[in-house]
């Protein structure tokens, strides 16, 4: 049976912190299901959300989080292809119009109406979550609830980079914030798909995490003398790599990187950085045949085909579980950089 209420972390004023209180459960509208999320992957996007960070304001008083597992437990009268029991995941895109035109050619992402998780409708850092039932994630019931949280935003995000940067098996790809959530899933994602990476990160221990989950290199860029050398020097034949995705969080890499990606190379941003603008020789830009492009999230079939790499036993990427109440724990070492890897929390504390 559903309880009336339930435990929750809440944003109450931006900037922050949550709050841990009880609030009442959601009731599912007619086209949602209601999710007991058992666990929900800690994204930086949460972070941003709550210190307002973005020219797009959020919904308050907030319930943040958009990578929560967990299982059905009710569904509106006009859905009828979850059944109650399944497991289903609370995504960034929460629900989107299906009718714009960005909607009809699936790609959802771009809705100009779009209902996001943990943003502009309440998310997962709370027992019981609501999401439109044509965009919620549909898990396998073979599926670790605990482990495939992160895939939700940070692996479904990363696998659709790394299509979008064109790179091919056997080609370089350089991640910029390798050590961090999305970063650590880029590894694997690439390494299941052929392809070389070199992580770029800070720390001794994001380097050590980064070569067992599988980069070909990693330059430390906080000891580096010259990370657009080294970056380039990790490549066989010294002309850089093929594709960069940008997922830091600040705005020097995003220009750092134009300098040593190879000719006709493509530069895919993720990152979020707060008032960051993006900026490239244009002489090198045009002589060099240079692609900067963007990529937001995934569409519903970019999510199915990111959870079959997690289903198949290829994507192990790491992540540390702690209690739900100690969420803002978790975004004070996010804000220092600390974390390697992803934090998982579990709602039951
Ligand atoms: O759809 C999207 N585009 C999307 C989806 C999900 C998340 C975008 N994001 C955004 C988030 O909002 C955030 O801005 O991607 C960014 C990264 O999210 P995350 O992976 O959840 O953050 P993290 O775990 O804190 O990792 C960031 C890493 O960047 C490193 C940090 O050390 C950390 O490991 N980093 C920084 I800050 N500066 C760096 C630099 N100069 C750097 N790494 C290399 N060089
Ligand atoms: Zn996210
Ligand atoms: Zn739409």
């Amino acid at each position: 049976s559903i309880p009336t209420e339930q435990w929750a972390q809440v944003v109450e004023k931006s900037g922050g912190p949550v709050v841990y209180k009880k609030i009442p459960v959601p009731k599912p509208g007619p086209d949602e299901v209601l999710i007991n999320i058992k666990y929900s992957g800690v994204c930086h996007t949460d972070l941003h959300a709550m210190m307002g960070d973005w020219p797009l304001p959020t919904k308050l008083p907030l319930v943040g989080g958009h990578e929560g597992a967990g299982v059905v437990v009710a569904r509106g009268e006009l859905v009828k292809d979850i059944e109650i029991g399944d497991y289903a995941g609370i995504k960034w895109l929460n629900g989107s119009c299906m009718d714009c035109y960005y909607c009809r050619q699936a790609d959802e992402p771009l809705c100009p109406e779009p209902s996001l998780s943990g943003y502009t409708v309440d998310g997962s850092f709370q027992q019981y979550a609501i999401g439109k039932a044509n965009h919620v994630a549909r898990i396998p019931k073979e599926c670790d609830l605990e482990a495939i949280s992160p895939i939700l935003c940070a692996g479904i995000t990363v696998y659709k980079a790394i299509k979008e940067s064109g790179v091919r098996p056997g080609q370089y790809l350089t991640i910029v914030g390798a050590g961090g959530g999305l970063g650590s899933m880029a590894l694997q994602y690439a390494k299941a798909m052929g392809i070389h990476t070199i992580a770029i990160d800070g720390g001794e221990e994001k380097g050590k995490m980064c070569k067992e989950i599988g980069a070909s290199e990693y330059v430390d860029f906080t000891k580096s003398k010259n990370v657009v050398q080294d970056v380039k020097n990790a490549t066989a034949d010294q002309l850089g790599p093929h594709a960069v995705i940008v997922l830091a969080v600040s705005e020097g890499p995003f220009q750092q990187a134009s300098e040593y990606v190879r000719s006709r190379g493509t530069i895919v941003c993720v990152g979020l950085p707060a008032n960051a603008y993006l900026k490239a020789p244009v002489f090198d830009t045009v002589t060099r045949m240079i692609n900067i492009k963007g990529s937001y999230v995934g569409n519903r079939q970019d999510s199915a085909e990111a959870i079959e790499f997690f289903r198949r036993g290829l994507i192990k990427a790491p992540y540390k579980t702690v209690g739900l109440s100690q969420l803002q724990d978790v975004y004070h070492l996010m804000e220092k950089g600390q974390i390697a890897g992803r934090y998982v929390v579990d709602t039951s504390k």
